[in-house]
């Protein structure tokens, strides 16, 4: 992303009432690599039922998307549930890893390379909240499958996420469809344990975040004032997620100061919860139907095929 177009990003955030700073400055390589870890501890219940939705599903899903697609993942982080289905598409032609985190993603892909040596990977590095060019590959595939798992779509606003569902209804072309993981309303006990581990994996994820503006924007924020805090927000059906400052400070980034009162804090993240039909209500807003609904019994989580209306 240009830089220019960031450091105004991230200035308009910091001056708003509640400082917010987008999530997407988590990913540098030290935040991949910690939501990696995330996606390893017991309490993060996400993953480890995503991926067993895959395991049950692939099939069925592989014959939905049919031979020689495009599969166009936007939040790629590690493809690790698109290696599943990587291993199942029948004749699979072309990968392409959309993601903000440049060095992880390009380690990514020498990996997807290595274990697929048949398929044509063509990372791009990209915000996709912006306008990015898609590469243009070797043989034309038969089709364009966007693929958006992990429950990314959560982190936006319903309004932002819906225009991130036009963007992937744009990418899907004509024949194209979405298959997208979405998690789902439950009790909030379960979530909110997701987002407090014990081990403090994502407290260290939330607070990489300064780190990361410290190294690449230059600002001086004082990690070690900062703790992180999530919470369920009930009426919003969300996690919001939060640094406070326990210290008075002022912090300077791109020629402006910030004052962070004691024990201010600044929203780092929203995690959505949908139901099924909040869901397929702002798909069908982006021209999107839900055609197919896969879960785990306890309906933690879902994964759903969505073809153009
Ligand atoms: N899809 C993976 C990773 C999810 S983590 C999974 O299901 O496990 C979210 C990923 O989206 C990270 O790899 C992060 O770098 C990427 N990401 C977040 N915001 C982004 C943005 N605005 N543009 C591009 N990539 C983004
Ligand atoms: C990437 N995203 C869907 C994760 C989530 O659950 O919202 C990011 C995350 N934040 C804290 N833990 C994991």
């Amino acid at each position: 992303m240009n830089a220019r177009v960031a450091m105004a990003e991230l200035i308009e955030g910091l001056s708003k009432p509640e400082k917010m700073i987008s999530p997407k400055y988590f990913y540098d390589e030290r935040g991949s690599k910690l939501f990696e870890k995330i996606t390893e501890l017991p309490e993060y219940y996400p993953t480890e039922t995503e991926l067993a939705i895959m395991r049950d599903n692939v099939d069925e899903m592989a014959d939905l998307i049919g031979p020689q697609a495009s599969l166009i993942e936007f939040g790629s982080g590690s493809s690790l549930k698109t290696r599943i289905l990587l291993k199942h598409l029948h004749e699979q032609a072309v990968y392409v890893p959309v993601d903000i985190s440049e060095d992880h993603l390009h380690e990514t892909a020498e990996s997807i390379r290595a274990e697929f040596p048949e398929l044509e990977v063509l990372p791009v590095v990209a915000d996709f909240m912006h306008p990015f060019t898609l590469p243009n590959p070797a043989v034309m595939p038969r089709r364009n499958i966007v693929y958006f798992p992990g429950s990314t779509i959560g982190n936006f606003t319903h309004d932002a996420a819906l225009e991130l569902l036009k963007v992937m209804y744009q990418e899907a072309g004509e024949d194209g469809a979405l298959l997208i993981g979405v998690d789902l309303q439950k009790d909030p006990a379960i979530i909110e344990r997701a987002y407090n581990d014990s081990a403090g994996v994502t407290a260290e994820f939330n607070l990489n975040m300064l780190r990361h503006l410290n190294r690449e924007f230059g600002s001086d924020f004082n990690l070690d004032a900062f703790s992180h805090r999530a919470e369920y927000d009930e009426d919003n059906g969300r996690i919001e997620m939060r640094l406070t400052s326990g210290e008075w400070q002022e912090v300077s980034l791109g020629g402006k100061d910030f004052v962070i009162e004691e024990d201010e804090a600044i929203l780092t993240e929203y995690s959505h919860k949908y139901t099924l039909e909040g869901f397929a209500g702002m798909a069908a807003k982006a021209g999107f139907t839900v055609a197919e609904v896969w879960t785990d019994a306890k309906q933690l989580f879902s994964v759903q095929y969505c073809t153009r209306q």
